[in-house]
């Protein structure tokens, strides 16, 4: 059902100082920064590779207000990984397959995601503990 590592999402307080930690440790570049305001995040996706099956990338997130996914867990664990999202071909298809398993879905729709993606996220209680987004890319 996976294709690839979309991207891992990495909570943070300071996206500009993450952003520049990232360039200058790792010599990642920035694809991407946007605010999506339904997910409560200003964010940016480094580039990490390339492959057949489209890019990979770290994504760092800094919430836009302290009641998001992103602000309740920086309070509540700091800084640090916050969900994995895996590439997929269809995401209405993978949801599907997925919630027929019995795992909970945060999504029942995909929404608006970075560079144009459809996503969805899976609860992170049905998944071991590990909140799972699931991204289709936009066509180009
Ligand atoms: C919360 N929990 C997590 C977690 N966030 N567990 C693992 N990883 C995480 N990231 C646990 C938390 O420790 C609690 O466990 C329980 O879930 C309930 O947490 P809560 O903070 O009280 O929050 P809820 O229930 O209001 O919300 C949790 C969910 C929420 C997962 C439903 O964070 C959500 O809707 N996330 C999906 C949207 C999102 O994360 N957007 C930001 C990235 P205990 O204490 O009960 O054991 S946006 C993005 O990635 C984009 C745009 C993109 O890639 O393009
Ligand atoms: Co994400």
């Amino acid at each position: 059902m996976f294709t690839r590592i979309d991207h891992v999402g990495i909570a943070v307080r300071d996206l500009e100082k993450s952003i520049s930690w990232y360039e200058t440790t790792f010599g990642l570049t920035v694809a991407s920064q946007e605010v999506n305001e339904e997910q409560g995040v200003h964010e940016a996706m480094l580039s990490v590779a390339d492959g057949p099956a489209g890019g990979s990338y770290v994504q760092l997130l800094e919430p836009t207000r302290a009641d998001s996914p992103v602000g309740k867990f920086l309070a509540r664990n700091g800084e640090g990984v916050h969900h994995i999202g895996y590439g997929v071909e269809d995401v209405e298809n993978a949801l599907a397959s997925i919630s027929a398993t019995g795992v909970r879905l945060v999504d029942k729709r995909p929404r608006h995601g970075s560079m144009g993606a459809s996503i969805a996220f899976l609860h992170p209680k049905d998944t071991g503990g590990v909140l799972t987004e699931l991204v289709q890319a936009a066509k180009h």
